[in-house]
C-alpha cells in the first residue's frame, strides 16, 4: 500500500478541494443524528464524473478506503466514515457529490431528467414544474436531500404510496467502479431488457457498489386540484378505514401519514400548529387527489368513517403538513441523548397491534425514554423514535423493536436502509444464502472492499 496521493488528487479536483486539515472536514464526519462521527483522512470535493473516475482510480491504486457521501441526511449512519476510520486500517478519503449539482433540461416527451448526483430533490422537482411535471421522490428532507443518497439508499418518502421508491424512478444512471471505469447505462426507454438491471442493483445498494455520479429519473404528471385532510382518530384501524374509503370512491391517495397525541405535543413545542383542534390517540393525514370535486367526495368519506374530527384544505396545505414534517427536527431537538431511529414496516393488517406494541417497549428497559411513532400510514412503514435513550440501552430497545415487528411479519429497515446502524440485525431480514448472494455481488463488484467499509455488511 502506498501513502496518501494528496497531490494527484489536488490535481485532479483542485486544492481548494481536498480537505485534509480537521477542522475544514469536520463538517462532513458527523451524520444529521448526531451519532455517528467517522474519521477520514481527507474529504474530497470532486466536480464531474471524469473526476470522480480520476479520484476513485488514484485511491485504488493505493488502496485507501472511499465513503461517499450525498446531502448527510440519512439516517442509519451510512453516509460518514466509521468511527475508528478504516475496519482495515488503510487511509480512508471521504468524497462528497457537494459540488455534482447539474441538472439536464427535462426530456417532455420522454418525462425524464439526468441530474449529477448532488442535485437536491428540491432543484430537481423544481426543474421538473418549469415543464409542468413532478419529480415523484419527495421527502421533508427535500432541500439537502440529493439525487445519488436517493439512489444510494433507495429512499421512499411521503409520495411512495402513489409512485413507488426511488429504484421505480431510476431509467439510467452513471457510475464510477472500483477500478475508476465509468459505467454507463443512459436510455429513456421504458422497454430495455438487455440483461442485468444493473441501475436497479445500484439501488439501495448505500454506496458499497460503485459511486453514483449522474442519474436518469423518470417524471410524472402534476396531479392537478388536491385535497390535504387530517382527521383525529381514537384507533390506527379507523385512519386504516378512512383510507379505504376514500380508494373505494375512486380517489388517488397521494400521501398517507400517521402521528399520535404525543409526537403532535411534542412539534407543538417547536412552532407548527395543531391541525385539528380535538385530541386523540392518532392522527392521520391524508392526500387525495382525483377528477371533479375532490373536496365532495373527500367530506362525504369523513362523515362516513369513525373519526372524532377532522379539517381540509387544498393542497399543497403547507401548514397542515407542517406538523407532521416537522417531526423529526423537533424530536432531535427535544432528546437529551442522539435519537434512536428504527424505521420499520409491518404489513397493513398488522399495524393497530404493532403500534401498541411499540409504543409499550419504552417500559420494557430500566430507565425512562419517551417513544414517538409516526410514519406512512399507507405503505405500513412506522418510524419508531426512541428519545433519551442512554448509549448503553439501545441494543437492548432495538433488539426489542425488531423482535415485535419480526413476530409481526415486518421489516427491520422499511425505507432507510442498513447503514452501519442496522448491520447486526439483517439475519431478521434475510437468510443466509440471500446474505451470501448479496455478499458475492460486493465482492464481484469492490473485490478489494474499498467502497463504504462497514456499511451493510458490517
Ligand atoms: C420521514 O418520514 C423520514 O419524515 C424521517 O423518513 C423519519 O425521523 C424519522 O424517523
Ligand atoms: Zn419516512
Amino acid at each position: 500500500m502506498s501513502a496518501m496521493p494528496l497531490a494527484d488528487l489536488r490535481a485532479v479536483v483542485g486544492d481548494a478541494h481536498v480537505l485534509d486539515d480537521a477542522d475544514a472536514a469536520a463538517g462532513y464526519l458527523t451524520d444529521w443524528t448526531g451519532r455517528w462521527t467517522g474519521r477520514a483522512d481527507a474529504v474530497i470535493r470532486p466536480r464531474t464524473t471524469e473526476e470522480m473516475a480520476a479520484v476513485v482510480s488514484a485511491c485504488a491504486a493505493a488502496g485507501i478506503a472511499i465513503c461517499v457521501q450525498g446531502g448527510n441526511t440519512g439516517l442509519v449512519g451510512g453516509s460518514v466514515p466509521p468511527v475508528g476510520g478504516d475496519p482495515a486500517d488503510r487511509p480512508l478519503v471521504l468524497v462528497t457529490t457537494t459540488r455534482m449539482t447539474d441538472i439536464d433540461g427535462v426530456d417532455t416527451i420522454g418525462r425524464c431528467v439526468g441530474v449529477q448526483a448532488g442535485a437536491t430533490i428540491d432543484a430537481i422537482d423544481r426543474r421538473a414544474a418549469e415543464s409542468g411535471l413532478r419529480f415523484p421522490v419527495d421527502l421533508a428532507s427535500r432541500e439537502s436531500a440529493t439525487a445519488g443518497g436517493l439512489v444510494a439508499t433507495n429512499a421512499g418518502g411521503i409520495r411512495m404510496i402513489r409512485h413507488g421508491n426511488t429504484r421505480s424512478q431510476v431509467l439510467g444512471v452513471e457510475a464510477v467502479l472500483a477500478d475508476g471505469r465509468i459505467l454507463r447505462r443512459w436510455t429513456s426507454l421504458v422497454k430495455d431488457n438487455v440483461g442485468y438491471d444493473l441501475p436497479g442493483l445500484l439501488a439501495g445498494s448505500e454506496g458499497t457498489l460503485a459511486v453514483i455520479t449522474r442519474v436518469l429519473f423518470r417524471l410524472v404528471a402534476t396531479p392537478g386540484d388536491t385535497i390535504v385532510s387530517v382527521a383525529a382518530v381514537h384507533h390506527v384501524a379507523d385512519a386504516i378505514g378512512f383510507l379505504g374509503s376514500l380508494t373505494d370512491r375512486g380517489l388517488n391517495i397521494e400521501a398517507a401519514e400517521i402521528m399520535t397525541e404525543a409526537g403532535i405535543t411534542l412539534v407543538e413545542e417547536y412552532g407548527p400548529r395543531r391541525p385539528v383542534a380535538a385530541r386523540a390517540p392518532f392522527y392521520v393525514l391524508v392526500e387525495t387527489s382525483g377528477t371533479g370535486d375532490v373536496e365532495a367526495v373527500v367530506l362525504e368519506a369523513l362523515e362516513s368513517a369513525p373519526v372524532a374530527d377532522a379539517v381540509l384544505e387544498p393542497g399543497p396545505a403547507r401548514a397542515l403538513w407542517a406538523a407532521r414534517e416537522q417531526h423529526t427536527e423537533s424530536i432531535a431537538r427535544s432528546s437529551a441523548t442522539p435519537v434512536v431511529k428504527l424505521d420499520v414496516s409491518v404489513p397493513i393488517r398488522a399495524l393497530p397491534e404493532a403500534l401498541a406494541e411499540l409504543e409499550a417497549v419504552a417500559g420494557m428497559v430500566d430507565h425512562p425514554c419517551r417513544p414517538i411513532l409516526f410514519g406512512h400510514i399507507g405503505d405500513g412503514n412506522i418510524h419508531v423514535n426512541l428519545l433519551d435513550v442512554p448509549e448503553d440501552r439501545v441494543d437492548e430497545l432495538t433488539a426489542h423493536v425488531f423482535g415485535i415487528v419480526a413476530a409481526n411479519g415486518g421489516s427491520i429497515s422499511a425505507e432507510h436502509g442498513i447503514g452501519r446502524a442496522k448491520t447486526a440485525w439483517t439475519h431478521l431480514g434475510r437468510g443466509e444464502v440471500d446474505r451470501a448472494a448479496m455478499r458475492a455481488v460486493k465482492d464481484a463488484f469492490d473485490p478489494a472492499g474499498l467502497f463504504n467499509p462497514g456499511v451493510l455488511f458490517g
